[in-house]
């Protein structure tokens, strides 16, 4: 994944940086945690991987404090959604939840009929006080979140195939 920060008050900062996984600050439900590069106060984060999806239904799930957004660029619709704010997911391409919290996980449901290439997109916003910041995935339809079912998006997990985009993809922050 591509990551690019930007910050509320000074702008777009020029430092992108490629990740693994999404699993930052101290705020959040996977362990090994990564740390956010210098002052996590007021940052926006946005992530973009390039992902084929095996055909099925899955339940994709970001964890933040506080808000932000995942969204894929085509090819996949949810179904139903959970823990959303200031939006209504179910029957679009993004999930979002659009107020500061203390850490908790919005989720969108998809099944897809065929094997789909797709580019997900993420956002991620940091206000005040501590932050955390995770995408996981499950197979099936879930309404709520747990460490059994979920794992951390990446590279095979469930037999999606992730690969990294230009710098230049991240275009949506
Ligand atoms: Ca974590
Ligand atoms: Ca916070």
């Amino acid at each position: 994944m591509v990551l690019e920060p930007s910050r509320l008050t000074t702008g777009p900062m020029d430092s992108t940086s490629t990740t693994d996984v999404i699993n930052f600050g101290a705020r959040g439900s996977f362990d090994n945690n990564q740390s956010f590069s210098g002052d996590s106060t007021d940052v926006i984060l946005g992530a973009a991987v390039d992902v084929t999806i095996p055909t099925g239904t899955y339940t994709i799930a970001f964890g933040s404090d506080d808000g932000g957004f995942l969204r894929f660029s085509d090819g996949v619709t949810f179904s139903s959604t959970t823990n959303e704010n200031g939006h209504t997911g179910q029957g679009t391409n993004e999930i979002r939840y659009n107020r500061k919290r203390v850490f908790g996980t919005t989720l969108g449901v998809f099944t897809v009929s065929e094997n789909v290439s797709t580019t997900l997109e993420a956002l991620f916003y940091e206000r005040s006080g501590k932050e955390g910041w995770e995408i996981s995935l499950a197979q099936g339809s879930h309404t709520s979140f747990n460490t059994n079912d979920f794992q951390l998006l990446q590279d095979g997990v469930f037999g999606w195939d992730l690969t990294t985009v230009a710098d230049t993809d991240v275009a949506f922050l």
